[in-house]
């Protein structure tokens, strides 16, 4: 993988993607790198090495490394944007990089708010001073954490906003950053505006994936019991894979908009988890209410799943469901995995690792 100023052979199509190391930057990575993109990613400088997600992808001796050029830079930084703009020259830039999860932007607000709302002015500055404004296509990873406490059910893209947490909230000025640099300099800029999105790639404290390792490591010994918070939450989940071809097909459109993309069902935690432990052979039935609430084998008695309160949220958003019809209809985006096969390859993975790591 190059790093820095060495410039991959000249190809087709460039595109600069912050938050390359991050579970979508990865599948979007290796998407384009298949369509022929010379791709380049802004990677933060970490005391241990941070590309495990684009290795999994792109094994080292993959050739498709050889279009993949890593600049150091963090979005808090604006002379290290400019730089990576001005280096890359992209056709096309994905703003992934983001404080991301919820949970934690109540605990770093202002960090959250420098990286996921001031980051992405940052972004469209280095673009407008790099010369960049007419030629680029920036692409915003908005979410529906937008719609918070929600107006209406299912959400699209005229649902009123009502962000959450702290993270919603800079997320909201993101979101309005686009369109005001959509309508002020003319730049071909879209919101995806995107549903929660899991993968075998998706961060261990995210709660799908939490669910999907301890299910792992429970079944093989490893993990006694699985801590969760509010059980009740419900929300529209697929799958990673899909919704990066659907980041993509927003700038190949005619004219920039702003799109949902959704699986259009929702699932409350309490069903994610226990679909998970039934793919590990672990049949559960529930007992009590509230913080009191189990989660029993049935065929032990034994405690598997316990609520914790650590894990609640001072705002919580209760349901997410979202129409992608605009998506399917005007991009012709067509998600191939359902609920059923999301869980399946995530409990499939953790237990493969786990059988292989001590
Ligand atoms: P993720 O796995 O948490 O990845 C976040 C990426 O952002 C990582 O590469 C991280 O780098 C990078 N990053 C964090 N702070 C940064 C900074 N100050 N400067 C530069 N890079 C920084 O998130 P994801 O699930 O792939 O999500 C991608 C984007 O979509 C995020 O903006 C997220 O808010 C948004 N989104 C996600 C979902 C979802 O369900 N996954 C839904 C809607 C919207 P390190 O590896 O160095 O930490
Ligand atoms: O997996 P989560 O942490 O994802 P959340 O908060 O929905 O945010 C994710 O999706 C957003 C799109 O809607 C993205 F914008 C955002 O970047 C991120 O990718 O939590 C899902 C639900 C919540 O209601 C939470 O309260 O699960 C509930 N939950 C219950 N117990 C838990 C836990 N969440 C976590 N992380 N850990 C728990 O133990």
């Amino acid at each position: 993988m190059n790093i820095s100023k060495q410039k991959p052979p000249k190809s087709g199509r460039r595109a600069l993607v912050t938050g390359i190391t991050g579970q979508d930057g990865a599948y979007l990575t290796r998407r384009l790198l298949e369509l022929g993109y010379e791709v380049h990613g802004l990677i933060r400088r970490c005391s241990v090495p941070n590309t495990s997600r684009l290795d999994r992808l792109i094994p080292p001796d993959s050739p498709l490394r050889e279009r993949l050029c890593l600049h150091f830079g963090d979005l808090t930084d604006s002379a290290s944007l400019l730089r990576a703009v001005e280096s890359a020259r992209p056709d096309e830039l994905y703003n992934l990089a983001a404080q991301s999860h919820v949970r934690v932007s109540f605990d770093v607000p202002d960090y959250t708010a420098e990286v996921d709302a001031l980051g992405v002015l940052r972004l469209f500055e280095a673009v407008r001073t790099a010369g960049l404004a007419e030629k680029i296509r920036f692409y915003q990873a908005s979410t529906s954490e937008l719609f918070g406490k929600v107006a209406e059910t299912p959400q699209n893209e005229k649902t009123p906003f009502h962000p959450r947490s702290p993270y919603g909230v800079a997320k909201l000025f993101a979101f309005w950053t686009v369109l005001n640099h959509r309508e002020a300099y003319g730049i071909y800029a879209v919101n995806g505006i995107l549903f929660n999105h899991e993968s075998p790639l998706r961060g261990e404290n995210f709660i799908t994936r939490k669910i999907t390792l301890a299910a792992a490591r429970i079944a093989l010994g490893k993990q006694d019991r699985l801590t969760l918070g509010n059980l009740d939450a419900r929300r529209d989940w697929g799958h990673a894979a899909d919704y990066v071809e659907g980041m993509r097909l927003m700038l190949t459109a005619e004219t920039p908009d702003d799109y949902v993309l959704a699986s259009g069902e929702d699932h409350s935690v309490r069903q994610f988890a226990e679909i998970a432990f039934e793919k590990v052979g672990l049949a559960i039935r529930w007992e009590g209410k509230g913080i009191e609430e189990k989660g029993i084998d049935q065929k032990t008695g034994r405690v598997l799943i316990s609520v914790d309160p650590q894990f609640f949220r001072p705002a919580e958003v209760d349901l997410l469901r979202g129409d992608a019809a605009k998506a399917r209809k005007k991009l012709g985006w067509t998600p191939r995995y359902d609920f059923r096969a999301l869980v399946d390859e995530m409990v499939r993975a953790d237990l493969k690792n786990e059988s292989n790591s001590p």
